[in-house]
């Protein structure tokens, strides 16, 4: 019996699809953009979890959210389907379509099998090859098509209601040459992805010779010898500290459920703290990473529609890439696979999709005393990551458990830089920076929405701002030291909108005003913002417009078991976001209820000759730290490293 929360298996996959198929009698013409489990509600997951029973007594059954649309007409359509129940119409399948909504407007993401579609018609298609002949390239072996998703603002006029895609071309420099190191700028096609034809080629070629660039990264393509370096390797002789129930993790005080789906990639589920008298205490209820915007901050005529919703669009589960001991992941190592599907609905499996070990982290604390000598405890955290390929960049994402209660977020952006020709030869780029010969890389910026619905010991929190200030000098402070922190709960979601100041050192403590720890406070878990920059777009912009929770740094909304998506369900061809900015319009209570906080960080990127012909990896993070959520230090019960064994 699978656990309430277990993703998908690949049979539930397929049959989600042929139920949907069956019922609907959805033809070969039809195409599915996801095949998710449908969470159960969360009030339903106690009653769940103990005898499977929902809260209404009915028998629960195992439920699948699919998305899907007819090409012939473009009509999207979102589907329950129920996976046990039913009379079992569909052949030899059972379960039934319970809910069935016509999605109107709305674009489906794009899916994996499009961009490979559009690519193989756009290589076999004339008028690209006769592009490519004028600028000497007849090689098609060697060109790569890259699609990208529009935003409506962009669309033109008459192509409106289409499923329209535009596309890069790429050559490779040789066979196993980096796909993305010479761009054939000027050169887009437009796709209609339904029909899977060309609308229109454009191409702003006006001669010339295309600049040599060295960007290569494999070891007998660059023209250096590789460095000397000795082996450093982890062994933990006697296993790992962690282990593995299905889908449920167990470390140290640390208990957690792991799963996954084709939008979020890996999702944390009830995450909780077992403390020294076996009771186990809720932290966060689900923790996952709900959009990621990255707009292009270049208007030339080869940037100009480049602003990627990687997980709207694109989905962090479809993208996610097998990892390999050794290289991603260096120690014991526990793997488990995903499983996605196709566009026809035939589940894929991504084998060794997320990594879970042990990392040493440094001293955890230390003090030296003249009499008791040294004393000094190794830190080491438990490590759950999995890392995703969207075209020509990687987001690799490690959650990170500490001994001490703390929880780190990290993300690193790794891969190859877009890039494109310079104006003229020898001209400098206003919006990025050179970074080969008349080679340069437009500055842009990666926003990610972290979803974190924290439950701090239960539901009912209530989130504080905390401001750091000096208290006004005079009285019982003549020498004007205090330092005060100003403590202001958010009681609104007009009020839960905040925007981060260094300059108070302003955090964010997720509180639980009925429950006291030792000392009488109250528990709470701080969110300590870090890679947080403001989107410096103008709000008329499109960009903006479709993306408004780049706008603030931190949301804060009632928990809604429909409130998923920050910048609306379906991003792609969205003209304004139908996420956050709407939900929040209601003003709703914040206030000792289920709160649910979205975080939005990343990498504002101006990019470097560094950071090319691949990009060594760029580090930023977040943590959630307790904060009154102990009495003192959790971490002082951890045995000295010479005990140990
Ligand atoms: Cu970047």
């Amino acid at each position: 019996m699978p656990h309430p929360l277990d993703p998908l298996t690949a049979d539930e996959i397929r049959r989600a699809a042929a139920i949907v198929r069956h019922d609907r009698e959805a033809g070969d013409g039809w195409r599915f953009a996801s095949i998710e489990l449908k969470e159960p509600a969360k009030a339903d997951l106690p009653a769940l979890e103990n005898g499977r029973l929902a809260a209404d007594g009915r028998l629960a059954g195992r439920e699948a959210l699919v998305v899907c649309w007819n090409r012939a007409d473009g009509q999207a359509y979102r589907a329950t389907v129920s996976l046990s129940g039913g009379a079992g119409k569909a052949a030899g399948a059972g379960g039934e379509v319970t809910g069935w909504e016509h999605l109107p407007g709305q674009q489906p993401n794009m899916t994996v099998d499009e961009w490979h579609e559009c690519d193989e018609m756009l290589r076999a298609h004339p008028a690209l090859a006769r592009a490519l002949a004028r600028r000497g390239i007849t090689d098609m072996s060697r060109v790569l098509t890259d699609m990208w998703a529009y935003g409506a603002a962009l669309v033109p006029e008459r192509y409106r209601g289409r499923r329209l895609g535009w596309s890069d071309v790429w050559y490779r420099g040789s066979e196993r040459g980096n796909p993305y190191a010479h761009h054939v700028s000027g050169l887009h096609p437009v796709v209609d992805l339904n029909t899977m034809t060309l609308l229109e080629m454009e191409d702003s070629y006006e001669g010339g010779e295309a600049p040599d660039v060295m960007g290569e990264y494999l070891p007998s393509l660059i023209p250096m010898r590789l460095r000397e370096v000795t082996p450093l390797e982890i062994s933990q002789p006697q296993g790992v500290g962690f282990t593995l129930d299905g889908y449920q993790l167990s470390w140290q005080n640390w208990q957690l459920r792991l799963g996954f789906n084709h939008r979020e990639g890996l999702v944390l589920h009830q995450v909780g703290w077992q403390d020294g008298e076996g009771r186990l205490r809720s932290v966060a209820h689900r923790l996952s990473f709900a959009e990621m915007v990255v707009p292009y901050r270049d208007a030339g005529p080869d940037h100009y529609r480049r602003t990627a919703f990687d997980i709207g669009e694109w989905g962090l589960g479809f993208m996610t890439t097998s990892l390999s001991l050794g290289c991603d992941c260096l120690g014991e190592i526990t793997y488990l696979d995903a499983v996605v599907h196709d566009s026809r609905g035939e589940p894929r499996t991504i084998p060794n999709a997320i990594c879970v070990h042990e990392e040493d982290s440094g001293v955890g604390w230390k003090h030296v005393d003249e009499r008791a000598g040294v004393e000094v405890r190794r830190a080491r955290r438990l490590v759950v990551s999995f890392h995703v390929t969207v075209a020509n960049y990687e987001y690799l994402v490690y959650w990170r458990f500490y001994q001490d209660g703390n929880i780190e977020c990290e993300v690193r952006a790794t891969g190859i830089l877009v890039t494109s020709h310079t104006a003229a030869p020898g001209s400098r780029p206003a919006n990025g920076t050179l970074v080969d010969q008349d080679t340069y890389a437009p500055f842009h910026q990666h926003f990610i929405v972290a979803r974190l619905d924290l439950d701090v010991d239960g539901a009912d929190n209530t989130v504080y701002v905390t401001d750091s200030v000096p208290a006004p000098a005079g009285g019982d402070d003549p020498f004007g030291l205090g330092l005060v922190v100003r403590t202001t709960p958010l009681r609104t979601e007009e009020g839960g909108k905040q925007d981060y100041d260094w300059g108070t050192q302003r955090g964010w403590k997720v509180v639980n005003d009925n429950v006291p720890n030792g000392l009488g406070t109250p528990v709470g878990y701080k969110l300590v913002p870090s890679a947080a920059f403001p989107p410096l777009l103008d709000p008329a912009s499109p960009a903006f417009q479709r993306a408004q929770v780049i706008g603030h740094t931190l949301w804060v909304t009632p928990y809604r078991e429909d409130e998923r998506w920050p910048c609306g369900d379906f991003p792609v061809q969205s003209s304004r976001d139908s996420g956050l900015t709407v939900w929040t319009e209601a003003g709703r209570s914040i206030e000792n209820t289920d709160v649910v906080l979205w975080y939005v960080f990343g990498i504002h990127h101006i990019t470097r000759p560094e950071d090319w012909p691949v990009m060594p990896s760029d580090v930023v993070s977040f943590w959630l730290k307790p904060s009154g959520f102990f009495d003192r230090n959790p971490a002082l019960d951890v045995p000295p490293s010479h005990d140990l064994g």
